[in-house]
């Protein structure tokens, strides 16, 4: 009997028993989220502007037969915040997240994820790679909604190689298991396993890489002498791995002829990180801003069943969004009880519109002072007392500061700003909300040494702890 005939036969027999159930497990695609962690905008090489050291063939032929978002956003400027709001659909400030120490000590209990909203439509969710939305077992992604998990839980990074630390281990449910390999693989085959297995059912897969977060570790004989730079050299290596994963999951949805009812979105938590040499070019910065290159990022959407590929999509939107989308590609109503910030962006990438939100907002509350809003093609980006404002539409690389200028365009975007503000809640980590010119001591001031102590210190925080 060949597959097909057996398929029929199942579906008939299936369909006698058990139609509601058929009907669900024909009709619902598949949803995949990439999330890659830190990568550059232009260390994609679809993008013109990525240098000649750059080569993701596989996403980039992901990208030649789906939809490319040129206008794509994350909510957080860092990983753990970005996290926060594409899980609930909603603005992470909202209940309290600003900052990656926040969201990586657990969303409240009350929010609820995406896949809890998937699983009453007969979906069945794995999430693989790094969490950061939580550290003890109630904010495990086993007790937010996924039947499966493999990866890591807290903190922003984890090594690639070296999994022996058990108060941060590798967990697979909610056990931590003793691990080898390299990670960016493990995870690669992680997924095409849970493919392999749930091809039968309607599926949730979250694949959040850790790549190309620090540390910068790669297998050595892929490490090559394409620039100067030591450190580049390594993130191309990690970034090879990283893209032949997506290659190895298009692939394995291919194989089992997935890949044309899947919704697949594949996008970067935050911009490139500079302590990795990421390349953002043409934008702005990087992690940790709200310049342009702190929170635009690759954002690829395929659906060859229900959308035409090989086009782009100019119409801002953000990872936000990606909650919603999920919900109107499987047919499923908008919840009522935690209204969702976010909004289908399917709607944009069929041509059936050109705006999806008024504004966006970013904010990293009080401690830091950081917040930005973009309006149309108006974006201001604040931090403490400094305020800039750019037009996107002629300067997406944000070389010429317009605040002097447009000052009631400066009053208009602030106050709408604090109003959106004004109905978030207040961070969690009780930090002001606001940055506030008057709150703390002085600081001290600190010999040479104690400066390169404190220096030095900060680093390796940076690498090992990550964000
Ligand atoms: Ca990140």
């Amino acid at each position: 009997m060949t597959t097909i005939h057996r398929r029929v036969t199942q579906v008939a027999l299936f369909s006698f028993l058990c139609l509601p159930c058929i009907v669900i497990a024909a009709d619902k695609p598949n949803i995949v989220i990439i999330l890659t962690d830190d990568q550059g905008y232009a260390d994609v090489s679809y993008n013109p502007h990525s240098p000649p050291e750059v080569s993701t063939p596989h996403i980039d032929a992901l990208a030649d037969s789906s939809t490319i978002c040129t206008q794509g956003y994350t909510s957080g400027h860092v990983c753990s915040p970005t996290r926060a709001g594409l899980m609930t659909g909603r603005y992470q400030q909202r209940f309290g997240i600003y900052t990656a120490g926040e969201g990586g000590s657990g969303v409240p209990l009350d929010e609820v994820f995406l896949p809890q909203r998937l699983e009453p439509a007969g979906y069945v969710s794995g999430a693989l790679g790094k969490w950061h939305l939580g550290l003890t077992e109630e904010y495990h992604a086993m007790n937010r909604g996924f039947d499966e998990f493999y990866g890591f839980m807290g903190r922003g990074a984890h090594p690639y190689f070296d999994h022996s630390d058990m108060n941060h281990p590798i967990y697979r449910g909610l056990t931590p298991i003793k691990e080898e390999g390299y990670l960016t693989t493990r995870i690669t085959e992680e997924a095409v396993d849970f493919i392999g297995r749930h091809k039968d059912e309607p599926f949730f897969l979250y694949v959040a890489y850790n790549a190309v977060h620090a540390p910068p570790e790669a297998p050595e004989e892929d490490i090559k002498q394409v620039t100067r730079d030591e450190t580049r050299n390594t993130l191309m290596a990690m970034i090879k791995h990283l893209d032949m994963g997506v290659g190895e999951i298009v692939n394995s949805l291919k194989k089992h002829a997935l890949f044309d009812n899947t919704l697949l979105i594949f996008l970067t938590d935050n911009g490139g990180s500079g302590t990795m040499h990421a390349n953002n070019a043409p934008l702005r910065g990087f992690k940790q801003m709200d310049y342009e290159g702190g929170i635009h990022v690759p954002f690829i959407v395929s659906w060859p069943a229900e959308l035409e590929g090989g086009k782009k999509c100019d119409v801002p939107m953000w990872s936000i969004d990606l909650f919603a989308t999920a919900l109107d590609a499987a047919g499923l109503p908008m919840p009522e009880d935690k209204p969702l910030d976010g909004t289908s962006i399917l709607p944009a990438i069929r041509g059936e519109t050109n705006k999806l939100h008024n504004e966006l907002y970013w904010s990293s509350a009080g401690a830091k002072g950081k917040w930005a809003i973009r309006s149309g093609d108006w974006k201001l980006v604040a931090e403490k007392n400094r305020i800039e404002l750019f037009d996107l539409q002629k300067d997406l690389s944000e070389t010429t500061d317009l605040a002097a200028e447009h000052p009631k365009i400066i009053s208009e975007l602030t106050d709408k700003y604090n109003t959106w503000l004004d109905e978030m809640a207040d961070p969690v980590s009780n930090q002001e909300k606001r940055w506030n010119p008057d709150a703390g001591a002085p600081a001290k001031k600190m010999s040479k040494e104690e400066k390169k102590a404190a220096r030095e210190k900060r680093k390796t925080k940076k690498m090992t702890e990550g964000n």
